[in-house]
């Protein structure tokens, strides 16, 4: 394994919870030595320890031991120093110490909100001119039905901006509002304490949900109320230049129905109509509506539950397309049993479910599980129940057991580094969590921390992956409004998509090379790099559930 030329303390840069385990990483040298946690005001020493001898395999291939400096939890700024190698950055110990990333996790969708200006009231600087209202729109010949023929326009406004680019696209929301919503279902104490300063601050629903709200309206709108099908995107034909929002003027279509986009539809409404419920005052017979439009898009699905999406000829944008759909069928399933308490939603549950596995847009299952395995006393028998729980379990477990055997202690293996790999990191932390909430292993505890820990710096590059947190965070996401907005600072809140050997960008990234082709360190800062540095609504999910969830059960 070779040496890093100069070593380094790799450690959290937003910093832990009192009662956090804390671990930095000290890469590029060999032996177990002394290091010492000191006050960053005036390096007084306040921990001792000895470093943990390194293990073999490491995320970037080379010498990596661990500073373990969990007893101790005295509130304060501090750095990590050993011998020989740089301080590490300051970091804090705050009984907040993810309030403010949560919330900047959360507004990153007020700043991607489609159809609307955002004022400078809530939005400051990234203040801008509204886009894409999206009131006039053409179902393109994929989408066409007997009541809707292709050319017929209709209308579907709001919703989030996909991630870099403007379209909206069903599967990859249906993945990202559940969590959203899974995450106040959850924790609803930790988010009713949060203003996040959107328009809609202060009016008596959690911002979570007035957020969420803002893309379940477009979702509604992507139903076929001839047939109960949902669309599977509203997109241009072409993916935008590098413009803002308002200067993006091209058509906008109605293209492909689908059973993926449909089954994510039924879910997330099915979801949304129990979580809205108590907020029948303010979203007068919402909940009603999505209830039924739940039920409607299961109807299609049973009568089509095979139709894969098929990228059209003629457009160009993102295919989200998946040929598999046991993973969604289970997770609508579990969703709709909840919601209505009819066991054969719970029997065809069963009957697609596979382990749950670690959920991303086009493998859903998990996102079932985590919603039985939250309610268990509203399943129908205790073989059920065993059933449920020992899935989610003992899928925590595995991650766990991984975590405890890298170097790094990190889940993340080498194949896990892909196309958003950020979001697998913080996906296998919201798997971890679901055992803890279960079983109360701390093991699953920590591990979910040490996953949040790599995503805000310790990892082998040294970079916080959110934009505007931390002392080194990406400057030049490819995202078209940091992009082209003429601000230095990219619009703050958004996890990079992270580490991606694939570098399917490099045709693009011809004057900017990505430094190297390990797993870990397959990462580029530059606008170029939308494989490795994009943004992403279903990127940003996870962030906002593993923040408030460590925020809100880690020991203070
Ligand atoms: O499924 C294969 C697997 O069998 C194979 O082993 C593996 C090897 O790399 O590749 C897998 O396919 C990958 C697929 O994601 C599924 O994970 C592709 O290589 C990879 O290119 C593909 O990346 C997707 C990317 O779009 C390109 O289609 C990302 O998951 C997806 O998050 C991303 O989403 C885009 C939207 O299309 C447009 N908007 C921005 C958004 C974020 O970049
Ligand atoms: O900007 C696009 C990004 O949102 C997508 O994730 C990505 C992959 O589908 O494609 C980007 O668009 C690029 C296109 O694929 C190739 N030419 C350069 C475009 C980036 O400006």
């Amino acid at each position: 394994v070779p040496a890093l030329a100069e070593p380094a303390i790799r450690v959290d840069q937003l910093g832990f919870v009192p009662g956090a385990r804390k671990l930095a990483v000290v890469e590029g040298i060999e032996a177990s030595q002394p290091f010492s946690v000191v006050r960053a005001k005036d390096g007084k020493t306040v921990f001792k320890g000895t470093l943990e001898a390194p293990a073999n395999w490491t995320p970037a291939d080379r010498m990596a031991a661990l500073a373990d400096f969990s007893a101790f939890g005295t509130p304060g700024v501090y750095r990590i120093e050993v011998r020989g190698v740089p301080a590490s950055d300051a970091f804090r110990i705050d009984a907040k110490a993810y309030a403010g990333l949560n919330d900047a996790a959360l507004k990153a969708y007020y700043y991607n909100r489609a159809s609307t200006a955002l004022d400078a009231r809530h939005a400051g600087v990234y203040a801008r001119a509204a886009g894409h209202p999206d009131t006039q729109v053409e179902i393109h010949p994929s989408a066409a039905s007997p009541g809707r023929p292709a050319g017929t326009v209709v209308s579907a406004p709001k919703g989030w901006y996909d991630a870099g680019d403007y379209n909206k696209y069903i599967v990859n929301s249906g993945i990202s509002t559940w969590t959203l919503l899974a995450a106040y279902a959850h924790y609803p104490k930790f988010f009713k304490g949060r203003d996040i300063n959107i328009p809609e601050s202060g009016n008596a629903v959690p911002d979570i949900l007035d957020e969420a709200m803002w893309n379940l309206e477009w979702m509604l709108a992507m139903q076929d109320p001839g047939d109960g099908g949902v669309y599977h995107k509203l997109t241009n034909l072409q993916f935008d230049g590098i413009v803002m929002p308002a200067q993006a003027n091209a058509r906008r279509y109605m293209v492909g129905k689908g059973t993926a986009a449909t089954l994510d539809f039924a879910a997330v409404m099915a979801k949304a109509a129990r979580v809205y419920a108590p907020y029948e005052a303010q979203f007068p017979g919402v909940p009603a509506r999505m209830r039924a439009a739940a039920e409607a898009a299961w109807g299609w699905a049973m009568t089509h539950p095979d139709v894969a999406y098929v990228q059209p000829g003629d457009v160009k944008t993102g295919g989200y397309n998946d040929e598999t759909f046991d993973d969604e069928f289970a997770w609508a399933a579990a969703e709709l049993y909840l919601l209505t308490g009819t066991p054969a939603y719970y029997q065809t549950f069963e009957r697609h479910a596979q382990p749950p596995g670690v959920p991303n847009w086009a493998n859903v299952g998990a996102l079932g599980w985590i919603s039985l395995a939250s309610e268990l006393p509203r399943l129908p028998d205790d073989a059920a129940r065993a059933k449920v729980r020992d899935g989610v379990v003992g899928e925590a477990s595995k991650l766990a057991t991984k975590w405890s055997q890298s170097a790094w202690r990190v889940s993340m293996q080498p194949g896990d580094f892909r196309w958003g790999s950020n979001a697998d990191v913080l996906n296998q932390a919201m798997m971890l969590l679901q055992g803890y909430r279960l079983d109360g292993d701390r093991a699953q505890l920590d591990a979910a921390q040490s996953q949040l820990d790599y995503i805000l710096g310790r990892n082998p590059l040294g970079v916080s992956f959110v934009t505007g947190q931390g002392a080194r965070s990406p400057m030049n996401i490819h995202h078209r409004p940091s992009e082209a907005d003429g601000i230095t600072a990219p619009v703050p809140g958004w996890l990079s998509g992270g580490p991606n050997p694939g570098q399917q960008d490099a045709k693009d990234c011809k004057t900017a090379r990505y430094a190297s082709a390990l797993p870990a360190l397959s990462w580029l800062d530059d606008t170029c790099s939308y494989a490795s540095n994009e943004v992403a609504i279903n990127w940003n999910a996870p962030l906002v559930y593993v923040s408030a969830a460590l925020q809100a059960l880690t020991p203070a």
